[in-house]
């Protein structure tokens, strides 16, 4: 997952794209990038890193000019090398550069025919890096001096017949302007709005509203699926239908974890459908244990606050903080990934003992994904005293990978892939495991926005859209993303620079 915004303005949008990404700072922690544009150059910084640590006072000088986009990443498949971070630059034609939220599913295939057919090189494993030689391509193909709104429409209605999976895209265009577009699936989310200034209208486009509204911006509204939007450097707006048979078939998991509470995506304010998923919920433990005996009902914060208080008032039982979250830790050091999960759970979390003394508590979280969390969290319950331990999920079983641009552990690492509901209570070590059934999750979604008709639940029924993800491409991600592949490419790429000194190939300091 990534978060990505563009800005056209009437003075430097540097600071403004800077606070945007900030914003957007829980949509991916791994590297940050901004490019700008001014008259005919481009001004690029990028590196791995949090926002705050990627752009210090001499990037910012530098990054002058009225327009320009940036990018937050989470590393969703390949490697995590600061030579992947976002935004990419192809200097033909025009001077393009790029970001991207998603995952491309045939970007392999892509690369091999961007090199065959206009012997285009790619230096990272990074699917934007294809996306964007795609893109170029096909703008190139037109062979226009000038590229015209019709033009970059064209080239973008051929992206989306050549480009497989979900992606949300932002791209500027050295001079012309910035383009945004959506798959024709709407799996990601883009959205875009405007305010007014003294000197005229800005706009801008981002991964999610509340980027907008923290800078004053008004939402005008989503991208739809395969729309194109592309404001000139002068200010005016074209959109563009760009694919057939587009269908609005948004991210679930937006709506469960991903997002941030205070944005509307899709028309779904994502606060309130958090507070239907914990009505939802209750009512099923309502349904299922009419005679249950929780005391307290605990959120494991951040995300499943909204939740858990919803589904307190409707079970009528109290709603407790049990767990205070350290919002100051440091890094830990040389740890592999399962095992820095772990230490890091009791560093972040800690007990409240009086709120578990002696009662039988229902802890709520959003999802279980790997289950190594909860399992920690619920020892700490018992720790500090809890009879009993229940627990719920907000969302319902995460059974299968991800192939749309979220960062999810491969299959065999889900605790869900495979297991009852029985088996992955007596795992995670809890007394009664609740999981919300998927039609309420939809439902408590789609009460938001009742005009979507579907919403993309892979991960938790398995159904890929288009039906083109088989068990090769499936193994395919596997690799990439298991834990231990992902350190033994690390190690690889190390050994790599330190032997050859070989540098990656990005930005300078
Ligand atoms: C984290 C929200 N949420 C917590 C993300 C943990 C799954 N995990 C998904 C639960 S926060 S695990 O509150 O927004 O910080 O099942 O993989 O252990």
């Amino acid at each position: 997952m990534c978060g990505i915004v563009g800005i056209v303005g009437h003075s430097n949008v540097n600071q403004s794209i800077y606070d945007a990404l900030t914003v957007l700072q829980h949509r991916g922690q791994d590297a940050a990038g901004i490019v700008t544009c001014d008259g005919d150059r481009l001004f690029l910084r990028k590196d791995n890193g949090m926002v705050r640590d990627v752009f210090r006072n001499r990037h910012m000088r530098r990054l002058v000019g009225n327009m320009g986009i940036g990018h937050v990443r989470y590393p969703t498949a390949g490697s995590s090398s600061s030579a992947e971070a976002q935004p990419f630059y192809v200097n033909s034609p025009y001077g393009i550069t790029l970001a991207h939220n998603g995952n491309l599913t045939n970007s392999q295939a892509l690369a091999e025919d961007i090199f065959r057919a206009d012997l285009r090189h790619i230096n990272t494993t990074s699917d934007s890096e294809v996306l964007l030689n795609v893109f170029a391509h096909e703008l190139q193909q037109l062979g226009k001096l000038v590229p015209g709104p019709d033009d970059i429409f064209n080239a973008v209605r051929r992206v989306h017949e050549r480009v497989e999976g979900a992606y949300a895209v932002v791209v500027m265009i050295t001079g012309y302007g910035i383009l945004a577009f959506r798959d024709p699936y709407g799996v990601r989310p883009v959205c875009y709005g405007k305010r007014e200034t003294s000197r005229g209208v800005e706009y801008m486009v981002a991964s999610e509203s509340v980027a907008l509204s923290a800078l004053g911006f008004h939402l005008e509204r989503d991208l739809a699926p395969g729309e194109a939007i592309y404001i000139t450097a002068d200010g005016k707006l074209h959109t563009q239908l760009c694919a057939e048979g587009a269908q609005l078939s948004p991210c679930i998991f937006e709506q469960v974890y991903l997002a941030r509470p205070d944005s509307i995506m899709d028309n779904i304010s994502v606060y309130k459908a958090r507070l239907r998923m914990g009505d939802k919920l209750a009512e099923k433990i309502l349904r299922v244990w009419p005679d249950h005996d929780i005391d307290v009902v605990i959120p494991i914060p951040d995300t499943s606050r909204t939740s858990a208080l919803q589904l307190a008032n409707t079970l009528e039982v109290k709603y407790r903080e049990g767990f205070i979250k350290n919002r100051y830790i440091g890094r830990t050091f040389i740890m592999p990934g399962q095992q820095q999960r772990k230490k890091s759970v009791r560093q972040k979390l800690n007990a409240i003992e009086l709120e578990f003394s002696g009662k039988n508590v229902l802890l709520v979280d959003d999802s279980i994904v790997r289950g190594t969390t909860c399992n920690e969290i619920i020892q700490m319950a018992r720790e500090a005293g809890a009879r009993k331990v229940y627990f719920a999920s907000a969302a319902p079983p995460v059974q299968f990978p991800n192939v749309y641009g979220i960062d999810m552990p491969a299959a065999r690492e889900l605790i869900a892939h495979g297991r009852s509901v029985e088996e992955i209570c007596e795992l995670i070590g809890a007394d009664r495991l609740i999981y919300q059934d998927l039609p309420d999750l939809i439902e408590a979604c789609r009460e938001g926005n009742s005009s979507i008709e579907h919403f993309e639940c892979s991960v938790f029924d398995g159904n890929y859209l288009a039906g083109n993800i088989n068990r090769d491409y499936l193994d395919y991600l596997e690799h990439l993303r298991s834990e231990t592949s992902k350190r033994e490419r690390d190690q690889e790429r190390s050994a790599a620079l330190a032997e050859n000194g070989a540098i990656d190939l990005h930005n300078a300091e």
